[in-house]
């Protein structure tokens, strides 16, 4: 378990609206994010992202616990409404000069800047003009990318272009759980194919920068038939039928128009697909051009079953039995990640780039004991069973070049708000002081033992 490539790289995540805060600063435009977290019932504890980590102001700090835990990669990424207020027009110098800073900083430690271009805060005038139902989103999205490689790209080792387009797509635009909050069920289709676009065109864009790598991070889950029960024992034949919908749905609709060139049979029964008028010709050849890796970000398998007789989906989500769970609720199943991975490159053989995991990591409700230590046990038996299960899956043939751990520090978790915590870092949310968790101290062992 020790025996990683030496050349192996270690690393932590993170999102811009979840630490940055500083939302009106130095001329950053409104985001969907802001616009939905001020919205009434959206947030599940009524706060906001306006300071969220003050990392913003904080970076200095934030640097040095990386640095301190030994980490050779940092993932962060770049809010598009600080580089394009609008979303569109010239770049915003003061918005740029941050990520500078954060790259330069992140350089003269060590640290390979890995640099997410869209982390689900679209700048709000894009939505107020459609959003990722417009074509014209994916255009924008390349031209902010160009803007934001010509100033980064001879500094940022690798590119995320989209993170989570598929979760995006259903917490954002179906289920109306996430930003930009609308259930588009009659003809969602236009948001997966113009995010895919917009992925292919700032692909494009950032080649003509530097010699970073061009990546994108997907969310992957096993999906595995199980019975009412919730256990894979009790799945019948119309489970397995209704779990392999749902792989189509959740693992290839973002991967098989990048690696193979075409949408998964099955996606005309997304409601109006009406692909014809959506994929206009050439397009697909964009999404596909060739990526130098491939972001895995893995949390959890998904339980799934038959839908009941007027279930409106072809398929319904169970949780799985026989499991323990994180604060969160998702069961902690480390061995869906060695099936992932495993999948992934029996699917996509030769044209698989290496896999970067791009995410993996888990809340639990952590704070510190009477002597103000934080020992989050485990989070700790999490950790160690994944890079336990990524390691098997690299023995078992599968290149994995780099593992960025979801996440350095406690943030703010979307629709859970400052309730959730993923950090190897607590925050104490009301002083900002940053207190290292006992996990922290383990993810350094490790870092060291195997680097
Ligand atoms: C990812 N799901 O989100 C995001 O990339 C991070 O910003 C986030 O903090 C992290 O995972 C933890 O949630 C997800 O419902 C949100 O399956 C929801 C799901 C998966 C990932």
């Amino acid at each position: 378990m020790d025996q990683f490539p030496a050349d192996f790289r270690w690393g932590v995540s993170t999102s811009s609206y979840q630490i940055e805060g500083a939302v009106t600063e130095d001329g950053r435009g409104a985001s969907i994010w802001d616009t939905f977290s001020h919205q009434p019932d959206r947030i599940g504890d009524a706060t906001t992202g306006d300071v969220a980590c003050d990392h913003y102001h904080r970076y200095a700090e934030d640097v040095a616990l990386m640095a301190d835990l030994g980490v050779r990669a940092y993932r962060f990424s770049i809010a598009w409404p600080r580089v394009q207020p609008t979303g569109s027009g010239p770049a915003n110098p003061a918005g740029l000069a941050f990520y500078d800073r954060l790259v330069d900083s992140l350089l003269e430690r060590g640290i390979e800047p890995a640099a997410t271009l869209f982390h689900w805060d679209l700048p709000q005038a894009l939505q107020d003009a459609g959003g990722w139902t417009n074509r014209d989103t994916a255009a924008r999205f390349g031209e902010y990318a160009d803007l934001a490689a010509r100033a980064l790209g001879d500094r940022v080792r690798l590119w995320l272009t989209l993170n989570e387009p598929i979760i995006h797509f259903t917490l954002g635009h179906l289920l109306g759980l996430h930003a930009p909050g609308v259930q588009l069920l009659d003809n969602p289709f236009p948001v997966v194919h113009h995010q895919l676009l917009g992925h292919g065109l700032a692909a494009a864009a950032i080649r003509q920068h530097g010699t970073g790598a061009v990546s994108i991070a997907n969310n992957y889950s096993p999906a595995w038939p199980v019975g009412a029960d919730g256990t894979r024992a009790g799945a019948d034949d119309s489970d397995r039928a209704a779990a392999a919908v749902y792989d189509a749905f959740h693992n290839r609709l973002f991967t098989d128009p990048l690696l193979h060139g075409r949408y998964p049979d099955g996606v005309e029964r997304l409601p109006g697909a009406d692909l014809d008028s959506i994929v206009l010709d050439g397009d697909l050849e964009v999404i596909s051009a060739p990526l130098d890796a491939l972001g895995v970000n893995y949390y959890n398998p998904t339980g799934v079953r038959a839908p009941g007789h007027d279930g409106p989906l072809p398929f319904e989500l169970t949780q799985l039995s026989g499991y323990p769970t994180t604060a969160f609720g998702w069961p902690v199943v480390p061995e869906g990640l060695t099936e992932i991975l495993v999948t992934l490159k029996q699917r996509y053989g030769d044209r698989l780039p290496p896999i970067w995991i791009t995410e993996n990591g888990c809340c639990y409700d952590d704070g510190p004991g009477p002597d103000g230590s934080i020992v989050d046990t485990d989070r700790i038996t999490y950790l160690d069973g994944h890079v336990r299960a990524l390691r098997a899956a690299m023995d078992a043939g599968v290149r994995v070049d780099g593992y960025c751990l979801w996440s350095l520090m406690d943030n703010w978790e979307w629709a859970e708000g400052f309730t959730k915590r993923f950090g190897l870092v607590h925050v104490d949310f009301d002083t900002q002081g940053r207190t290292p968790k006992a996990s922290y101290a383990w993810y350094r062992d490790l870092i060291a033992r195997s680097s």
